[in-house]
Protein backbone atom coordinates (compact mmCIF):
# COMPACT_ATOMS: atom_id res chain seq x y z
CA UNK A 1 0.00 0.00 0.00
CA UNK A 2 2.50 2.45 0.76
CA UNK A 3 4.51 1.51 -2.37
CA UNK A 4 1.45 2.52 -4.35
CA UNK A 5 0.88 5.61 -2.33
CA UNK A 6 4.10 6.88 -2.86
CA UNK A 7 3.81 6.55 -7.02
CA UNK A 8 0.49 8.31 -6.51
CA UNK A 9 2.34 10.93 -5.23
CA UNK A 10 4.85 10.94 -7.88
CA UNK A 11 2.13 10.84 -11.08
CA UNK A 12 0.50 14.11 -9.03
CA UNK A 13 4.43 15.61 -8.74
CA UNK A 14 4.51 14.98 -12.26
CA UNK A 15 1.39 16.08 -13.02
CA UNK A 16 2.30 19.67 -11.05
CA UNK A 17 5.38 19.84 -13.31
CA UNK A 18 3.63 19.16 -16.56
CA UNK A 19 1.41 21.71 -15.51
CA UNK A 20 3.73 24.76 -14.56
CA UNK A 21 5.45 23.74 -17.98
CA UNK A 22 2.75 24.23 -19.71
CA UNK A 23 1.82 27.26 -18.03
CA UNK A 24 5.21 28.57 -18.72
CA UNK A 25 4.82 27.44 -22.40
CA UNK A 26 1.39 29.66 -22.90
CA UNK A 27 3.12 32.99 -20.71
CA UNK A 28 6.11 32.37 -23.05
CA UNK A 29 4.30 32.49 -26.31
CA UNK A 30 2.62 36.23 -25.49
CA UNK A 31 0.32 36.72 -28.08
CA UNK A 32 -2.73 35.05 -26.65
CA UNK A 33 -4.08 38.14 -25.12
CA UNK A 34 -6.36 35.89 -22.76
CA UNK A 35 -6.95 38.58 -20.22
CA UNK A 36 -9.79 36.39 -19.16
CA UNK A 37 -7.55 34.84 -16.77
CA UNK A 38 -7.77 37.32 -14.39
CA UNK A 39 -5.90 37.15 -11.10
CA UNK A 40 -3.67 34.70 -12.58
CA UNK A 41 -0.72 33.46 -10.01
CA UNK A 42 2.48 34.89 -10.61
CA UNK A 43 3.71 31.41 -10.30
CA UNK A 44 4.71 31.06 -13.95
CA UNK A 45 7.46 33.77 -14.62
CA UNK A 46 5.45 37.12 -14.75
CA UNK A 47 7.52 39.04 -16.67
CA UNK A 48 4.73 39.48 -19.29
CA UNK A 49 5.75 42.74 -21.59
CA UNK A 50 4.97 46.37 -20.97
CA UNK A 51 3.21 46.97 -24.10
CA UNK A 52 0.92 44.02 -23.24
CA UNK A 53 -2.17 46.24 -21.57
CA UNK A 54 -3.09 45.25 -17.78
CA UNK A 55 -6.10 43.21 -16.91
CA UNK A 56 -9.51 44.71 -17.99
CA UNK A 57 -7.94 46.82 -20.61
CA UNK A 58 -7.34 46.69 -24.33
CA UNK A 59 -5.52 49.08 -26.36
CA UNK A 60 -7.14 51.44 -28.44
CA UNK A 61 -7.03 51.70 -32.28
CA UNK A 62 -8.68 53.53 -35.11
CA UNK A 63 -9.31 54.18 -38.29
CA UNK A 64 -5.86 56.11 -39.34
CA UNK A 65 -6.76 58.05 -42.87
CA UNK A 66 -4.27 58.03 -45.98
CA UNK A 67 -1.34 60.52 -46.20
CA UNK A 68 -2.16 63.67 -48.18
CA UNK A 69 0.16 66.33 -47.56
CA UNK A 70 0.04 69.34 -49.69
CA UNK A 71 1.08 73.26 -50.84
CA UNK A 72 4.19 74.84 -49.46
CA UNK A 73 5.40 73.58 -45.89
CA UNK A 74 5.28 76.60 -43.77
CA UNK A 75 7.53 77.22 -40.29
CA UNK A 76 5.89 75.91 -36.90
CA UNK A 77 7.26 78.43 -34.70
CA UNK A 78 6.30 77.36 -31.16
CA UNK A 79 8.42 76.40 -28.03
CA UNK A 80 8.71 72.64 -26.99
CA UNK A 81 7.18 71.21 -29.74
CA UNK A 82 6.12 67.64 -29.21
CA UNK A 83 7.86 65.27 -32.09
CA UNK A 84 5.50 64.38 -34.52
CA UNK A 85 4.19 60.71 -34.35
CA UNK A 86 5.82 58.21 -37.14
CA UNK A 87 2.89 55.36 -36.42
CA UNK A 88 -0.45 55.64 -34.80
CA UNK A 89 -0.43 56.41 -31.15
CA UNK A 90 -1.19 53.20 -28.69
CA UNK A 91 -3.35 54.17 -25.77
CA UNK A 92 -4.49 51.27 -22.87
CA UNK A 93 -8.60 51.71 -22.20
CA UNK A 94 -10.65 49.86 -20.31
CA UNK A 95 -12.03 46.79 -21.57
CA UNK A 96 -15.45 47.48 -23.69
CA UNK A 97 -14.61 51.13 -24.24
CA UNK A 98 -16.88 51.81 -27.65
CA UNK A 99 -16.77 54.81 -30.03
CA UNK A 100 -19.22 57.09 -28.48
CA UNK A 101 -19.45 60.17 -30.70
CA UNK A 102 -20.18 58.91 -34.22
CA UNK A 103 -22.85 61.17 -35.85
CA UNK A 104 -23.80 62.61 -32.61
CA UNK A 105 -24.70 66.44 -32.64
CA UNK A 106 -21.97 68.95 -32.18
CA UNK A 107 -22.19 72.88 -31.94
CA UNK A 108 -20.25 75.62 -32.32
CA UNK A 109 -19.14 79.07 -30.69
CA UNK A 110 -19.13 80.13 -34.89
CA UNK A 111 -22.52 79.21 -35.98
CA UNK A 112 -21.74 79.95 -39.48
CA UNK A 113 -18.62 78.18 -40.22
CA UNK A 114 -16.32 80.17 -43.49
CA UNK A 115 -15.80 76.11 -44.75
CA UNK A 116 -18.31 73.44 -43.93
CA UNK A 117 -21.06 72.39 -41.61
CA UNK A 118 -19.51 71.05 -37.97
CA UNK A 119 -21.50 68.04 -38.53
CA UNK A 120 -18.26 66.58 -40.30
CA UNK A 121 -16.71 66.47 -37.00
CA UNK A 122 -18.56 63.20 -35.98
CA UNK A 123 -19.21 61.85 -39.48
CA UNK A 124 -16.42 59.36 -39.40
CA UNK A 125 -14.49 60.79 -42.66
CA UNK A 126 -11.24 61.55 -41.41
CA UNK A 127 -9.35 62.73 -44.97
CA UNK A 128 -7.33 65.31 -45.53
CA UNK A 129 -8.31 67.86 -48.02
CA UNK A 130 -11.15 69.47 -49.52
CA UNK A 131 -14.78 69.03 -48.12
CA UNK A 132 -13.77 67.05 -45.42
CA UNK A 133 -12.90 69.98 -42.77
CA UNK A 134 -14.31 72.87 -40.92
CA UNK A 135 -13.64 76.10 -41.07
CA UNK A 136 -14.62 78.20 -38.01
CA UNK A 137 -13.41 82.17 -37.68
CA UNK A 138 -10.41 83.63 -36.14
CA UNK A 139 -9.79 84.13 -32.70
CA UNK A 140 -10.50 81.43 -29.88
CA UNK A 141 -13.66 79.36 -30.78
CA UNK A 142 -14.67 76.24 -29.65
CA UNK A 143 -16.97 72.66 -30.64
CA UNK A 144 -19.02 70.67 -28.50
CA UNK A 145 -20.11 67.51 -29.01
CA UNK A 146 -23.02 66.26 -27.50
CA UNK A 147 -22.69 62.38 -26.38
CA UNK A 148 -26.75 62.75 -25.53
CA UNK A 149 -26.14 60.48 -22.52
CA UNK A 150 -23.31 60.92 -19.63
CA UNK A 151 -20.48 58.35 -20.11
CA UNK A 152 -17.92 57.71 -18.62
CA UNK A 153 -15.01 58.97 -21.20
CA UNK A 154 -11.66 56.97 -22.06
CA UNK A 155 -10.06 59.36 -24.74
CA UNK A 156 -10.37 61.81 -27.46
CA UNK A 157 -8.92 61.44 -30.82
CA UNK A 158 -8.52 64.59 -32.66
CA UNK A 159 -7.79 65.43 -36.64
CA UNK A 160 -7.79 69.30 -37.15
CA UNK A 161 -5.93 69.08 -40.02
CA UNK A 162 -3.34 67.29 -41.83
CA UNK A 163 -2.59 68.01 -45.54
CA UNK A 164 0.10 70.52 -43.91
CA UNK A 165 2.34 70.03 -40.87
CA UNK A 166 1.30 72.59 -38.58
CA UNK A 167 0.13 73.24 -34.60
CA UNK A 168 -3.31 74.30 -33.16
CA UNK A 169 -2.66 77.03 -30.99
CA UNK A 170 -4.10 77.21 -27.07
CA UNK A 171 -5.43 73.36 -28.16
CA UNK A 172 -7.69 72.86 -24.72
CA UNK A 173 -9.90 69.89 -24.46
CA UNK A 174 -13.13 69.78 -21.47
CA UNK A 175 -15.78 67.40 -20.83
CA UNK A 176 -18.45 67.93 -18.30
CA UNK A 177 -22.32 67.46 -17.85
CA UNK A 178 -23.06 70.71 -18.00
CA UNK A 179 -24.00 72.16 -21.80
CA UNK A 180 -22.22 75.94 -20.78
CA UNK A 181 -19.43 74.54 -19.22
CA UNK A 182 -20.28 76.80 -16.73
CA UNK A 183 -19.76 73.69 -13.52
CA UNK A 184 -18.38 70.65 -13.30
CA UNK A 185 -15.95 71.14 -15.73
CA UNK A 186 -13.01 68.75 -15.55
CA UNK A 187 -9.70 70.19 -18.35
CA UNK A 188 -8.06 66.99 -19.89
CA UNK A 189 -5.14 69.13 -21.97
CA UNK A 190 -4.24 72.61 -22.80
CA UNK A 191 -1.34 73.43 -24.65
CA UNK A 192 -1.40 77.02 -24.06
CA UNK A 193 1.95 78.31 -23.52
CA UNK A 194 2.01 81.71 -22.74
CA UNK A 195 -1.35 82.22 -21.33
CA UNK A 196 -2.89 83.84 -24.14
CA UNK A 197 -6.09 81.84 -23.21
CA UNK A 198 -8.78 82.59 -20.62
CA UNK A 199 -7.59 78.95 -19.08
CA UNK A 200 -4.29 80.01 -18.11
CA UNK A 201 -0.94 78.30 -19.06
CA UNK A 202 -1.04 74.64 -19.48
CA UNK A 203 1.47 71.96 -18.98
CA UNK A 204 0.58 70.23 -22.20
CA UNK A 205 2.95 70.68 -25.10
CA UNK A 206 1.96 71.95 -28.48
CA UNK A 207 1.99 69.09 -31.76
CA UNK A 208 2.28 68.66 -35.00
CA UNK A 209 -0.76 67.78 -37.05
CA UNK A 210 -0.31 64.62 -38.84
CA UNK A 211 -2.82 61.81 -40.00
CA UNK A 212 -2.61 59.68 -36.65
CA UNK A 213 -4.41 62.41 -34.89
CA UNK A 214 -4.06 63.33 -31.48
CA UNK A 215 -5.06 61.15 -28.93
CA UNK A 216 -5.96 62.43 -25.08
CA UNK A 217 -6.33 60.48 -21.98
CA UNK A 218 -10.31 61.16 -20.41
CA UNK A 219 -8.88 58.90 -17.73
CA UNK A 220 -12.64 57.91 -17.06
CA UNK A 221 -13.70 61.27 -16.52
CA UNK A 222 -17.71 61.23 -16.38
CA UNK A 223 -19.71 63.71 -18.95
CA UNK A 224 -22.02 64.65 -21.52
CA UNK A 225 -20.26 66.82 -23.44
CA UNK A 226 -16.58 66.99 -24.66
CA UNK A 227 -15.64 70.85 -25.42
CA UNK A 228 -13.15 71.29 -27.73
CA UNK A 229 -11.08 75.20 -27.89
CA UNK A 230 -8.46 76.21 -30.19
CA UNK A 231 -6.75 79.96 -31.61
CA UNK A 232 -5.65 79.57 -34.86
CA UNK A 233 -2.50 77.13 -35.90
CA UNK A 234 0.94 77.75 -37.09
CA UNK A 235 -0.17 78.47 -40.36
CA UNK A 236 -3.00 80.75 -40.24
CA UNK A 237 -5.22 82.20 -37.74
CA UNK A 238 -8.46 79.73 -38.46
CA UNK A 239 -9.33 76.61 -36.60
CA UNK A 240 -10.07 73.48 -38.40
CA UNK A 241 -11.71 70.42 -37.59
CA UNK A 242 -11.58 67.11 -39.75
CA UNK A 243 -12.97 64.58 -37.04
CA UNK A 244 -13.09 63.95 -33.38
CA UNK A 245 -13.64 60.53 -31.80
CA UNK A 246 -15.18 60.50 -28.35
CA UNK A 247 -14.00 57.03 -26.53
CA UNK A 248 -15.67 55.57 -23.43
CA UNK A 249 -18.53 53.60 -21.65
CA UNK A 250 -22.35 54.66 -21.52
CA UNK A 251 -22.10 55.82 -17.43
CA UNK A 252 -23.60 53.46 -15.39
CA1 LIG B 1 -15.12 64.06 -40.44
CA1 LIG C 1 -1.41 80.75 -26.32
Amino acid sequence: MKKQSDQNKLSTLAAAALFIATAALFTGCGGGGDDAAEGSSDAGGGDAPAAEPAGGQMVLTTEIPPQKIEGTPKAIKVPVLEPAPQEAPKMAVPEGTVLLSKGKPVTSSDDFPIIGEVDLITDGDKDAGEGYFVELMDGMQWVQIDLEASADIAAIWIWHFHSQARAYHDVVVQISDDPEFGEGVTTLFNNDYDASSDFGKGDDKPYVETRFGKVIDAKGTKGRYVRLYSAGNTSNSANHYIEVEVYGKPAA
